[in-house]
């Protein structure tokens, strides 16, 4: 076994019925189309179906937390999946992006009680990303899609045992 086995692709996760946002930022489209394509590939193998999977394009990873927060809020997503490429390259913006775009997230995940997975690539060049949008180290968007989804099964059978409603959760703000 080797570091990082064991962890997200796992046969029993269930998909069916569940509706999945995927909001995915065009910044590196190259990369992040490779990580849509896998999440939504690993979404339709667990039981997914194609009409309760919406795509939202955002122009980079630091709108993923806003567009991510607008789909919570609507009630429209059992989960929510944020996809994205942040390329160190020459640029010190990078720090700033990553850090922004995975707090973001994950306060809205908190925030709102609506699983979000992180498929976000924080990588130094576009070969280390491309390696793991489909390449040798796998398809972390499918990763994060299925991450999701799971958490979004487990919190229904939490809230079902508490005698909440699934599906009704609200944020504490409400
Ligand atoms: N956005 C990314 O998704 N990846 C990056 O690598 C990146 N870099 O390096 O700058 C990036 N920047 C754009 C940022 O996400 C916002 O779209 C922009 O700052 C406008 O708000």
């Amino acid at each position: 076994m080797k570091v990082g086995d064991g962890g997200v692709e796992d046969s029993r996760v269930d998909a069916t019925g569940m509706r999945v946002a995927i909001v995915v930022a065009r910044f590196n489209e190259i990369v992040s189309q490779r990580l849509l394509s896998g999440a939504m590939d690993a979404l339709i193998r667990h039981g997914a179906a194609e009409k309760d999977i919406s795509v939202h394009w955002v122009p980079g990873s630091l709108e993923l937390p806003f567009v991510a927060q607008e789909v919570a809020v609507s009630g429209g997503a059992d989960a929510i999946v944020c996809l994205g490429a942040v390329i160190r390259g020459e640029t010190t913006h990078y720090d700033l992006v990553a850090d922004g775009a995975a707090r973001g997230v994950a306060r809205v995940s908190l925030e709102h009680r609506v699983p979000c997975g992180f498929g976000v690539l924080t990588t130094e060049t576009l070969e280390q990303a491309m390696e793991r949008a489909g390449g040798r180290h796998g398809n972390k968007g499918a990763d994060a899609a299925l991450a999701a989804v799971e958490v979004a099964r487990l919190a229904r059978r939490i809230r079902g045992a508490t005698g909440e409603e699934p599906g009704t959760a609200r944020a504490a703000s409400d």
